[in-house]
C-alpha cells in the first residue's frame, strides 16, 4: 500500500491565520522535495510551502482564501514506496532540508509532518529568507520556472496578480516587449525604469479608451526624456507689473489699428532677452560629451502654445531685434498656425530658452519642464492686483498688479543663485517698462 504524507503548516514564525493565496499542485501531481505546494500571504509578505518529499499529490485539503497557521494539514502526499524520493534520510540531521521560501518575512523555523505511514520526518529546517524589508518578486513556481526558461529576470517583472504577483501572461508581455523594443533601458540610458503596472480598471466601473494624438505621444516621449535627464528646480518669484499693464493697455489702439493683440507675453519675451544676455548660462545648452556648455549668441525663445491636439513650442526667431507689435503679430500668427497644425519642423526647432504661459487661464504658480537641450524655462501664471507696501517706511499698502513667475532650471548648469539673480533681473526689468521700449 502506498505510504501516505500529511504535510501540515510548518512553524511560520508569528505569522497565524494567514490566508492561501495559491494553491500550486493537483491531485495526481508528481512533486519532488520541495517542490512548492501553496503559497500563503500574511499582511507584511508570503511564502511557499514547499514539498517535505517527494510524491504524489492525493487530496488538497486547503483551498485559496482558506487561512492556515502552523499545523494546518494542507496536503496528502502519496508514495509508491514509503522512502520519499530525493528526500534526505531523516537520520542525517545536517542534509537541506525544505523551508518554506518566504518574501520579506521572518524566517519560519521548523516544518513539522505528520506521518500516517513509513514517511521519515524531516529534519527542523534552518532559518532561512531574505531580510525583512527585502522583497523577492512574488511568483508560484511554475511561473519561476517559465522565466527561467526564457530568461527572463522576474525581478524586472511587475506583477498584475492579487498583490502584485507575478503571472505567466506577466512573463509573456515582458519578453514581447524586450524582442519589440529592446532592451528596458537603451545604451546610453541613465535611468532603468520598471516597466509600468498594467491594471484593469474595467474591474473598478465604465471605461473608455482615447488614443493619444500624434503630438501628444511625441510630447509625452520628450517630456519624459527632459525630466528624467535633466535635474529640475523651480525658482519662484513675482514681477510688480502694474506699470507695464498700464502701457499696455494704453496701446490698445494702437494695437487694434495694427490688428494685433498686445499681451504681456510679448514684453515679457524682451525682458527674458534683456536677462539672457546678462546671465548666458540660461541661453546655453550641454554638449553631447556633458562636460562643455554651448552659448548661444542669438535669441530665438520658444512659446508653448496650447492646441486641441496637444502642447506645442513653436521657435520665435530673433527676439531680440523685434519690436513689440512685431513679436505680438508673431505670436498671433504662429499660435494660430500651431493650431491649424501647420507648423513645419522649421518652426519648432532652434529655440534658445522657453517660456510657458497659463497667465490666459489661471493658476499662481507651477513647475514647467525644461524643453531640453535647452536648459531653463519661465513658467508665467495669472497676474492679480494686491496690496503690497512698497517702501520700509509706507504705513498703507497700496494696490499693484502682480504677475507670478516659476522658472524652472537644469541644475547641471545652473545653480540656485544664478536663478535667484535672473529672476530678480527679470522682475526688475518688468517692473520698469522702459526697459522694453526704450
Ligand atoms: N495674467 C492675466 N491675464 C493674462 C496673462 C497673465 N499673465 N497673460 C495673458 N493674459 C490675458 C490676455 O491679455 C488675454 O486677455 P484678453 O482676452 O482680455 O485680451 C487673455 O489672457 C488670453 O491671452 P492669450 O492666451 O490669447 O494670449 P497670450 O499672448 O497670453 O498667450 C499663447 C498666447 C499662445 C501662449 C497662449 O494662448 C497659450 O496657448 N497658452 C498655453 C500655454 C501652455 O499650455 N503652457 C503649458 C505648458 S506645460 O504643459
Amino acid at each position: 500500500m502506498a505510504a501516505e504524507t500529511q504535510v501540515l503548516i510548518p512553524d511560520i514564525g508569528d505569522f497565524e491565520d494567514v490566508e492561501v493565496i495559491e494553491v500550486l499542485v493537483a491531485p495526481g501531481d508528481r512533486v519532488e522535495l520541495e517542490d512548492s505546494l501553496i503559497t500563503i500571504e500574511s499582511e507584511k509578505a508570503s511564502m511557499e510551502i514547499p514539498s517535505p518529499c517527494a510524491g504524489v499529490v492525493g487530496e488538497i485539503k486547503v483551498a485559496v482564501g482558506d487561512r492556515v497557521s502552523e499545523g494546518t494539514l494542507i496536503v496528502v502526499l502519496q508514495s509508491a514506496d514509503s522512502a520519499p524520493v530525493g528526500a534526505p534520510a531523516a537520520a542525517d540531521p545536517g542534509a537541506p532540508q525544505p523551508q518554506p521560501q518566504p518574501r520579506a518575512a521572518p524566517a519560519p523555523s521548523a516544518a513539522p509532518v505528520e506521518r500516517t505511514a513509513a514517511a521519515p520526518a524531516p529534519a527542523p529546517p534552518a532559518a532561512v529568507g531574505p531580510e525583512p524589508g527585502s522583497a523577492l518578486p512574488h511568483a508560484g513556481p511554475a511561473v519561476r520556472r517559465f522565466a527561467r526558461l526564457l530568461g527572463a529576470d522576474l525581478a524586472k517583472i511587475s506583477g498584475t496578480g492579487p498583490k502584485g504577483r507575478i503571472l505567466k501572461d506577466d512573463v509573456q508581455n515582458f519578453v514581447k516587449r524586450a524582442l519589440a523594443g529592446g532592451p528596458a533601458a537603451p545604451p546610453g540610458s541613465v535611468l532603468q525604469v520598471e516597466p509600468a503596472r498594467r491594471f484593469n480598471f474595467e474591474k473598478f466601473g465604465a471605461i473608455e479608451v482615447q488614443p493619444l494624438s500624434k503630438i501628444q505621444r511625441a510630447s509625452a516621449r520628450s517630456l519624459h526624456r527632459s525630466w528624467v535627464v535633466a535635474p529640475h528646480v523651480t525658482q519662484f518669484d513675482e514681477a510688480d507689473i502694474t506699470e507695464l499693464e498700464a502701457y499696455r493697455v494704453s496701446q490698445k489702439l494702437e494695437s487694434e489699428k495694427r490688428g494685433v493683440k498686445l499681451t504681456a507675453l510679448a514684453f515679457l519675451m524682451k525682458a527674458v532677452v534683456v536677462a539672457l544676455k546678462e546671465y548666458p548660462k540660461f541661453c546655453a545648452s550641454l554638449d553631447d560629451s556633458g562636460e562643455n556648455l554651448i552659448l548661444k549668441r542669438y535669441y530665438h525663445l520658444g512659446v508653448a502654445v496650447d492646441t486641441p491636439n496637444g502642447l506645442v513650442v513653436p521657435v520665435i526667431r530673433e527676439v531680440d531685434r523685434k519690436g513689440l507689435f512685431e513679436l505680438a503679430e508673431e505670436l498671433g500668427s504662429v499660435s494660430q498656425r500651431a493650431r491649424d497644425a501647420k507648423l513645419t519642423p522649421a518652426d519648432l526647432s532652434g529655440g534658445c530658452f522657453s517660456i510657458s504661459s497659463l497667465g490666459g487661464i489661471g493658476g499662481t504658480a507651477f513647475t514647467p519642464i525644461i524643453n531640453t537641450p535647452e536648459v531653463a524655462i519661465l513658467g508665467v501664471s495669472r497676474h492679480a492686483r494686491r496690496p503690497v507696501y512698497l517702501g520700509p517706511d509706507d504705513a498703507q499698502p497700496v494696490p499693484r498688479l502682480i504677475l507670478p513667475l516659476s522658472l524652472s532650471y537644469d541644475h547641471r548648469v545652473i545653480d540656485g543663485a544664478d536663478a535667484a539673480r535672473f529672476t530678480t533681473r527679470l522682475k526688475g526689468v518688468l517692473s520698469d517698462v522702459r526697459n522694453l521700449v526704450l
